[in-house]
């Protein structure tokens, strides 16, 4: 009989604080709910854990997890939401208070790591025997605030300086890692990953890297003291941080030793757990373990593969080979050349010569076979794993996988056709797609209660929540009262997201306002700066006329630039400064305002979708693998405002055209618009477009002596290194202008919006990872679901 959480939470809460529970603070109560949470789980997840050895399983390797927060969603998993909150008032606390506590574990950057911890979530509720594997940072994505000017600053995020329960040390589990110039230890920290309504409870592994002596007494008691607590401080480098960058690649070399070192760790104890259940022949590996590449962050894997196969359980090259290939599956997340991962041979010569050698091997090998096959000197030489004096970490991935995927339709033909185009010639087998998916977990169920209890109620049952397919049933049964208590659902979010922005940004909105919403990074690719000229030409319509009768809005911004991006950093300070001037002039204040909602992350997106009416999904065509912040809108019923790429093609496949906004140039009409592309033609020719630009230069904004409006100028119509606005921005003004207007004029017809908004909420079944995790565990991984009692 397990206690209730009424009886466990207090104790919990009590040593925590050292004082009764009635004395604890919020923060408290949460690190004592939590821990009562995770104690509640250790049975079923050491249960599930033994159930998975002997079978075949997989392994997630990532350098990103956006896990965000965890305590609800466990608390929702295991149906203790309502235990919870009388456990916590019976010492006069408040849950919804307990939960604000929690920080966010920001273990990555954007859509990338939010997927893992998605997939995870699918893994979990469908009992499949998978772990995730990544490293514990100390300091998470960094935290964002803006100056007083409307500059991003980066501030460091210790999410876990004060704690963290939902990770627990396994001492007795550490791995070594070796690198040339020091070894290091590798402590894993276990989180236990509940699914929703099942006993299995998985594993995602997390490494923090510690120096091997736990002090070096000697240099402790000499003159070189300093130097020892250095050499202590060294091998923490290794998980202090995580990289801010999610486009353009960096050679830093501490990147790729944090690379090197979750995944040496991860396939250590995969091997150990394989021989202890299967013995020492390790040529059976591959018939019991897939390992998916989650881009190529983890690709060292490869090669260490092969050096822990061939030199410390002395399989020869050949069958080492077999096994690998048999192992890895790579998804690739992006087309952007700049962010394809190279790595200088030097730096692979320093860190870890070994590795260098097999490198160098699998590329003497891999030309040999494409000779034999008859390929010509070129096209070997562009698509060999070493060039010239650096190692190429796609290549190698498309060589040794076999399974190589895109995550949208629309992406993996362009990658057959493009980027991986000569893979896809020579092995087109081994090419298949897996659209993204979210969890309707989080993404509905836990962040919009209201729409979940309706869905509840007009599928008669909860089943949707692990069927999300089943929303199509009712999408006929949208009568009048079911419309009328969607509109008036929205409305209710709409009003506690203009408190919480109130309280977190210091802005009034008026919840009868559309809200338009466009979250996510910083990139030019995205065009957030399409978006900023939109308001700014609207603010200039109202300006001029001010008897002109336009729909009430509000627009919504999230995004973080990488520190280094100064292009980006200049949208985003063009944003607040166009802001800064919106939300201050009363002669439009009344009709449109701005909010940038500062240090975008995971739990603010979770107040921010259930409140949106319009899902902007605008970056040029061909340039977005998937996204998936246009699923979790799509889940919560705001409309589609897009280009045709990534998952958007599919979206706009499930709602139909009269259920979304699409505009712009598509990825095939592209290269032939660009041919007799001449941005200047167009600023005499589209409505309002001159005025806009004119307004970065001509004193109308001030960028504060920074240049950096200048610059966003010279790249839409004086760039000469590459052509002039490389991402359309001005090519697709006029169409954007023309959808949004037109948009917001139809959001009068309440009803009528109303009923688009329900297609998209019930046809967005397709958009569940769940569906997404079944693909790659039938076609991909070969693997079955392993439930535990
Ligand atoms: C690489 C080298 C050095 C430092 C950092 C990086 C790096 C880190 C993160 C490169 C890329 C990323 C993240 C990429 C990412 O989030 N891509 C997004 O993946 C989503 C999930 O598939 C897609 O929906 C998005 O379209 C895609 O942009």
């Amino acid at each position: 009989m397990t206690l209730q959480l009424q009886q466990t939470v207090g104790p919990a809460v009590r040593a925590i604080s050292g004082r009764p529970a009635k004395l604890s603070t919020p923060y408290e109560a949460w690190q004592g709910l939590s821990a009562a949470v995770v104690e509640r789980v250790a049975g079923r997840w050491e249960r599930t854990s033994a159930a998975y050895r002997a079978g075949r399983r997989e392994h997630y390797f990532s350098a990103e997890f956006l896990m965000g927060r965890a305590l609800l969603n466990n608390l929702s998993n295991l149906g203790l939401v309502e235990d919870a909150q009388e456990a916590v008032s019976a010492f006069g606390q408040n849950l919804s208070d307990v939960l604000e506590q929690e920080p966010d574990a920001a273990l990555g950057n954007g859509g990338l790591g939010r997927l893992a911890a998605c997939f995870l979530d699918s893994c979990a509720t469908l009992d499949l025997p998978v772990a995730g594997y990544g490293i514990l940072y100390r300091y998470g994505l960094f935290k964002q605030l803006f100056d007083e000017k409307g500059f991003q600053t980066e501030h460091p995020d210790s999410w876990m300086e004060e704690g963290y329960p939902f990770v627990i040390r396994r001492e007795e589990l550490q791995r070594r890692v070796h690198f040339a110039d020091m070894d290091v230890r590798a402590i894993p920290y276990d989180m236990p990953i509940t699914g929703y309504g099942t006993q299995n409870v998985n594993t995602l592994r997390l490494w923090k890297a510690e120096p091997i002596e736990e002090f070096d007494y000697d240099a402790f008691n000499s003159q070189r003291f300093t130097d020892a607590i250095v050499d202590r401080e060294r091998a923490m480098d290794i998980s202090r941080v995580l990289y801010p960058n999610d486009t353009t690649y960096e050679g830093k070399v501490l990147r790729v030793r944090q690379q090197y070192f979750f995944v040496s760790a991860s396939l250590q104890t995969i091997i150990d757990d394989y021989i202890a259940e299967h013995g020492e022949d390790l040529t059976g590996f591959a018939q019991y373990n897939a390992v998916q590449l989650n881009d190529t962050h983890p690709v060292l894997a490869i090669p260490e593969l092969m050096r822990l196969l061939m030199d410390e359980h002395g399989l020869g090259w050949d069958e080492a080979w077999a096994e690998v290939t048999q192992t890895f599956a790579y998804t690739n997340h992006t087309v952007l050349a700049e962010a394809l991962e190279t790595w200088e041979m030097s730096i692979f010569d320093r860190l870890f010569p070994r590795i260098t050698e097999i490198v160098r091997e699998i590329d003497r090998r891999f030309r040999e076979e494409m000779t034999e096959r008859g390929l010509d000197e070129s096209t070997i030489a562009y698509m060999a794993p070493i060039d010239g004096n650096r190692v190429r970490m796609a290549w190698i991935a498309c060589y040794a996988s076999y399974s190589i995927n895109g995550v949208a339709a629309l992406h993996t033909e362009i990658i057959k056709r493009e980027t991986l185009g000569e893979w896809h010639a020579i092995w087109p087998e081994r090419f298949n797609n897996k659209t993204n998916g979210v969890t309707p977990r989080r993404w509905l169920n836990q962040c919009n209660p209201r729409l979940a209890e309706l869905l509840t109620e007009v599928t008669g049952s909860d089943a949707w929540v692990t069927d999300l397919s089943q929303l199509a049933e009712v999408t006929d049964k949208a009568d009048d009262a079911v419309l009328d208590r969607l509109i008036e659902i929205k409305q209710a979010n709409k009003r506690d997201f203009a408190a919480w922005v109130a309280e977190r940004e210091g802005i009034e909105i008026d919840p009868t306002a559309i809200f338009d919403v466009q979250i996510k990074r910083l990139h030019e690719y995205k065009r957030q700066l399409m978006n900023a000229l939109y308001v700014l030409d609207l603010y200039f319509r109202l300006k001029d006329d001010p008897s002109l009768e336009v729909p009430k809005r509000v627009f919504i911004f999230g995004a973080k630039a990488a520190p280094g991006y100064y292009r980006a950093k200049g949208i985003i300070k063009l944003i607040n400064t166009i802001a800064e001037m919106v939300n201050n002039d009363p002669a439009v204040n009344e009709t449109i305002k701005v909010v940038f909602v500062h240090n975008y992350n995971v739990s603010p997106a979770e107040h921010i979708i259930p409140a949106a009416d319009v899902s902007e999904q605008i970056s040029t065509a061909g340039k977005e693998a998937s996204g998936t912040s246009n699923m979790k809108f799509m889940m919560n019923g705001a409309l589609t405002l897009g280009t045709l790429d990534g998952a958007n093609v599919e979206i706009l496949d499930a709602v139909g055209e009269e259920n979304a906004y699409i505009f712009g140039a598509t990825e095939d009409e592209l290269p032939e618009l660009r041919r007799t592309y001449n941005p200047h033609h167009l600023l005499e020719t589209v409505p309002g477009l001159r005025r806009v630009i004119d307004a970065l230069v001509d004193g109308t904004l001030d960028d504060n002596g920074s240049g950096w409006f200048h610059d966003l100028h010279y790249s839409l119509l004086n760039a000469t290194y590459d052509p002039a606005d490389v991402y359309y921005v001005l090519g697709d003004f006029a169409a954007y202008r023309e959808a949004r207007d037109r948009m917001a004029e139809d959001y009068a017809d309440q009803r009528a919006w109303a009923q688009k908004a329900w297609v998209n909420i019930t046809r967005s079944g397709r958009f569940s990872s769940d569906r997404t995790i079944r693909d790659y565990a039938d076609e991909v991984w070969k693997l079955e679901p392993t439930p535990v009692e």
